[in-house]
């Protein structure tokens, strides 16, 4: 629910909310508002659903759902899940993956957390700063005889170096995935993001692009791998009571389908939105000092989801955690996705304290990250009145330095 804020100082007196003015927001912009689509459409349907009464277990919905998205990617099979965390859980075991996996650090700890989670061993490898996603030219030094694949991940819906990664995954004998929760409806190579790898996993949380309230999916051209992945997130059920692997619930509802093909419906209008915020904010950012919007140039076809900063101190005269401050006083609450990393977070850190010496550009980049709220929630006019934000702080920066307190997570 958006909170309201007290309004208790004139709001035309145009001071930054840390120097004693008037918060620019009233109510809290979040990254992260999930777009919704055709509220019409989603009513028609969640009243189809409960006429039918079939609400779950591969409903008429989810089916319809895995079909228009294996369409669109132009992949043979999309399996549905209830998120994607456990779509990464279900696809690594049904891929063999064992012993050692080698994944980015800079991700959502969920891409860590699905191997951790079965006893399989993460090994962090650095990224290339320049994309922010997993460097190939660092992935074969951490090859160990227990390692059995790669997880690439698409950070921010830039496609990881698929070409680099699937020569060393089929050199090495390896298995290759690729966490695609950033990446729906983006291409590269003249192919959707979807049909990479041995499987790639798409996340349908709220605060993604295309949403499903929770939701995932993986998509293969493997048929077996299909069939495993079926039977895996309904238990291992073969038949009413025959069951042949060991399984989870990882399915997904049909309320969860019923809002994933409404905003899948909307998707040219949320690419639209999203486009036309980021480049008001590529245009009203670009006069600012030591702040770059990261681009999605050159990316074939995107979603533009995130909106991405890099902080460069040095030239703004704050640091990336007190620009956070500064606009949590205002009401935007930015985010610092992935920070810290997840080898900094446990069990990691206790595990492998000693993780960091390999990943300087990951330790270099959760520092100068800072992502802003786009979407259907955000419009031109209120880029506009954040970026001023960004601009008045830069402009002031000692006196904004000095205003702020001397910790704090955000504001
Ligand atoms: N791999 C990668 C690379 C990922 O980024 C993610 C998830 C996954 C795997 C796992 O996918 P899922 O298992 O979730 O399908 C958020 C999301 O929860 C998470 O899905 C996402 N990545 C990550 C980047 O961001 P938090 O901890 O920031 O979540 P949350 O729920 O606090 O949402 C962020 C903000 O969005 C809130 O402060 C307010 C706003 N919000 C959120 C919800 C849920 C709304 O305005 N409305 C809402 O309904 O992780």
């Amino acid at each position: 629910m958006p909170e309201r804020v007290e309004q208790t100082i004139d709001r035309e007196t145009g001071q930054l909310a840390v120097l004693g003015g008037t918060p620019a927001f009233a109510e809290r912009l979040h990254v992260g508002r999930p777009n919704i689509g055709d509220r019409a459409r989603l009513r028609e349907r969640f009243d189809d659903l409960l006429d039918r009464r079939w609400l779950t277990n591969d409903g008429p919905f989810v089916q319809e759902f895995e079909q228009r998205l294996a369409r669109m990617l132009a992949v043979r099979h999309v399996v549905a899940m209830c998120n994607a965390t456990v779509a990464l859980e279900i696809a690594t075991r049904a891929l063999g993956m064992t012993g050692e996996v080698i994944v980015p650090s800079f991700t959502f700890v969920a891409t860590a957390h699905a191997l951790q989670w079965q006893q399989i061993t993460p090994v962090f490898c650095d990224v290339d700063p320049a994309t922010h996603n997993i460097d190939p030219a660092r992935v074969e030094a951490l090859i160990t005889p227990r390692t059995t694949g790669i997880i690439g991940v698409h950070v921010w819906g830039r496609p990881a170096d698929v070409t680099a990664l699937g020569e060393i995954a089929s050199r090495r004998g390896l298995r290759l995935l690729y966490d695609a929760a950033h990446a729906f409806a983006c291409a590269t190579g003249g192919r959707m993001i979807g049909s990479f790898g041995d499987a790639e996993v798409f996340s349908f949380h709220a605060t993604k692009f295309l949403n499903s309230g929770e939701g995932g999916a993986v998509a293969t051209n493997d048929d077996a791998l299909a069939e495993r992945m079926r039977l895996m997130r309904n238990f291992g059920f073969a038949g009413y009571d025959q069951v042949v692997y060991v399984g989870t619930n990882g399915k997904m509802g049909e309320l969860s389908a019923a809002m994933g093909l409404t905003s899948l419906d909307a998707i040219d209008e949320f690419v639209a939105v999203n486009r036309a915020n980021h480049s008001a904010y590529g245009a009203a950012l670009a006069e600012i000092p030591g702040i770059t919007l990261v681009p999605y140039d050159g990316v074939e076809r995107t979603n533009y989801q995130y909106v991405v900063l890099e902080v460069e101190e040095a030239e703004t005269g704050l640091t990336r955690d007190e620009l956070q401050r500064v606009l949590w006083a205002e009401n935007v609450m930015a985010r610092r996705y992935f920070y810290p990393g997840c080898h900094l977070m446990e069990p990691y850190r206790t595990y492998f304290p000693h993780a960091g010496l390999l990943l300087p550009e990951t330790e270099r980049l959760v520092t100068r990250v800072l992502t802003l709220p786009t979407g259907t929630a955000v419009d031109e006019a209120v880029v506009g009145r954040l970026c001023s934000i960004l601009r008045m702080a830069v402009e002031d920066a000692p006196r904004v330095r000095r205003a702020l307190p001397a910790t704090g997570d955000g504001a």
